[in-house]
């Protein structure tokens, strides 16, 4: 079905979560909905602040203007907005933006009567996020162990907070995060690969089938995932990779507060080498 004609069949009421066909309804290309609403009201509010914020402080260099957190002095408490008050409102909108973009995406796929795995697999990537500064900062009790937004002061926080721990690289948690990109790198550059091979077969050739690709792999490997298996895999190695990376540093501080060297002191430590 051609798209133009799919997308007026599609469009119809329903399938919204919350105020009924109130913002039922599109703009050009995108759906609005109650969340589409939502998602513009937190993104140009979390904006306005940022830039409200960076005319408060010392450069426009985009690549030096920080918000920071507060000061670990104040705990769990609001601070002052220059303080670290904006860096809290700014953490609010985000998750507001973040959190009405993934209801506008199932509010869209009961709509289509799709799965819901785009709005799960983006809560994945929110709950990265919330980890690094909501739920980390909480059990430390203090905002000011939260990120700092700003391109290079983030850096710099990731940086400390890794030399904080003597090698981050020895996290077991971090090993098994980096693990899984690699492997979703791997497997996207063979999926992406196999895919344009057999769709851009050489001059005067038909384009293969997904015969072709099983075959391939069961040349090479003795085994094909298959069509919808790569997807499935894929799907799982990225959302292990960001699940991963946010126990990895929800681990160091509340769960681990020494070196990550030190933690192999168990492998060390065990009887069996005592001779
Ligand atoms: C495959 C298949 C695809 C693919 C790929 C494979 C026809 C078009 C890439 C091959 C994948 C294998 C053998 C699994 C690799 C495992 C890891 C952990 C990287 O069989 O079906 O569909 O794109």
């Amino acid at each position: 079905m051609a798209m133009l004609s799919f997308e007026k069949k599609y469009r119809v009421r329903g399938g919204t979560l919350v105020g009924g066909d109130l913002f039922d309804f599109w703009i050009g290309p995108f759906y609005v909905g109650f969340f589409g609403v939502t998602t513009i009201f937190f993104s140009f509010l979390g904006t306005a602040l940022i830039l409200w914020g960076a005319s408060q402080g010392p450069t426009w260099n985009v690549w030096q203007i920080n918000i920071a957190p507060p000061d670990l002095s104040y705990g769990l408490r609001m601070a002052p907005l220059l303080q670290g008050g904006l860096w809290q409102l700014i953490t609010v909108c985000a998750i507001g933006a973040f959190g009405s973009w993934a209801a506008r995406e199932v509010e869209i796929c009961r709509k289509l009567g799709m799965g819901y795995h785009v709005p799960f697999a983006f809560s994945v990537a929110i709950l990265a996020y919330v980890t690094l500064n909501v739920i980390r900062p909480i059990l430390m009790g203090g905002w000011g162990h939260g990120f700092p937004y700003g391109i290079f002061s983030h850096l710099d926080w990731v940086s400390n907070v890794g030399y904080q721990y003597l090698h981050f690289h020895y996290n077991p948690a971090h090993m098994i995060a980096i693990t899984f990109f690699f492997t979703t790198a791997l497997a996207l550059s063979m999926h992406g690969g196999l895919v344009l091979s057999s769709t851009n077969p050489g001059k005067g050739e038909t384009v293969k089938t997904p015969e072709h690709e099983d075959t391939y792999f069961r040349d090479l490997v003795g085994y094909s995932v298959g069509t919808l298996g790569i997807h499935r895999l894929g799907l799982f190695l990225a959302l292990a990779a960001v699940l991963f990376s946010a126990l990895c540093i929800v681990l160091s501080g509340p769960f681990w507060s020494r070196g990550w060297p030190e933690w192999w002191n168990w492998w060390l430590n065990m009887p069996i080498w005592n001779r």
